[in-house]
């Protein structure tokens, strides 16, 4: 009997019942969309990265699925932070808490929408998108340690809301040491590691052609290929930062095992992108069934039973 074990858990003070829920991006647009977020097994629910104004994004065709994951360069559509905000009161039909993603394209846009977003109170904290990486012209603020202390500095002498960090991914220990540095300097709620890996290239070798439009064929990539990478990010800021920031995981989980490995990395949440968009919002409680099945398996109630505690092969 699964129905003892806890998938339970607390992101910036707000009570999970479940700790999956979906990544900022796929299907999380338009209220439609948020509501079937809502309506089921998600843990929580995460809006679409917002922008000051309403943006139509990159042309198409600008999301491909492959064998391995997915490419895209959406080019951040969405309906603009007014949208979001709004739906927070709606979010409150549903008994879970609603992040809202924010993606200002400048420090100043991204400081006037998270003063606006102040006296909203159905929202439980803002994920501040530090790593979109297909708008034309507009480098990675995470990519950048000094722009990231000047952006945080500005947002925390703002903001009332909890606030947490969506990061690209880092390949170098270094890169990892400066980001966390940074990060341990301000009252973070969480992390969530990472966004997709920016700038990939996928090709269609019958047409010679890629298979995205914007900005040549370049892109992010997510999906199975970046489940390596997205747990050694979120097992390096878990050992880097404070303990009272939550990681959140997010990169590759498409099943309950590997939802289980990012919580033994130590997310104390598992966030589904490129698996949602194509399985849409019943993923979330198959995963979560995985999930539990695996810890009656292994004799864990709790993820508290497990979180973090990964260890190094003797
Ligand atoms: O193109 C996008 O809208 C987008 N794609 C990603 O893989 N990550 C993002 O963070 C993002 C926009 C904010």
């Amino acid at each position: 009997m699964t129905s003892s074990i806890s998938l339970a858990t607390e992101i910036a003070g707000n009570k999970l019942a479940s700790c999956l829920y979906n990544a900022s991006g796929p299907l999380c647009s338009t209220t439609d969309e948020l509501n079937a977020i809502g309506e089921s097994a998600a843990g929580a629910i995460l809006s679409k990265s917002a922008t000051l104004e309403k943006r139509e994004g990159n042309p198409s065709p600008r999301y491909v699925e492959t064998s391995w994951g997915s490419i895209n360069s959406m080019g951040l559509p969405n309906e603009g932070y007014e949208f979001y905000a709004a739906y927070s009161k709606h979010s409150a039909n549903y008994n879970k808490p609603y992040f809202m993603s924010v993606s200002g394209l400048s420090h100043a846009d991204n400081l006037l929408i998270i003063q606006y977003l102040a006296d909203f109170t159905n929202i439980a904290g803002i994920e501040l998108n530090l790593s979109c990486p297909n708008v034309p012209g507009k480098p990675q603020t995470g990519y950048d340690f000094e722009e990231t202390h000047r952006l945080l500095d500005m947002v925390f002498a703002q903001s009332k809301l909890k606030i947490g960090v969506k990061l690209p991914p880092y390949f170098d220990i270094p890169h990892f040491e400066m980001m966390a540095g940074v990060l341990n300097k301000f009252p973070i709620a969480f992390v969530t590691c990472i966004n997709s890996v920016g700038n990939g290239l996928v090709i269609d070798t019958h047409s010679e052609t890629t298979v995205i439009k914007p900005k040549n064929g370049f892109g992010g990539i997510g999906g199975d290929f970046v489940k390596p990478t997205a747990l050694a990010n979120v097992r390096k800021f878990y050992t880097l930062l404070d303990k009272n920031v939550a990681i959140i995981g997010c990169g590759g989980v498409k099943n309950g095992m590997d939802a289980f490995e990012h919580i033994l990395c130590g997310a104390s949440a598992v966030q589904v992108g490129t698996c949602f968009m194509r399985e849409g919002p019943s993923c979330f409680a198959r995963i979560e069934q995985e999930l539990k099945d695996i810890m009656q398996q292994k004799g864990y109630s709790t993820i508290a039973d497990f979180k973090g505690k990964l260890r190094t092969c003797s």
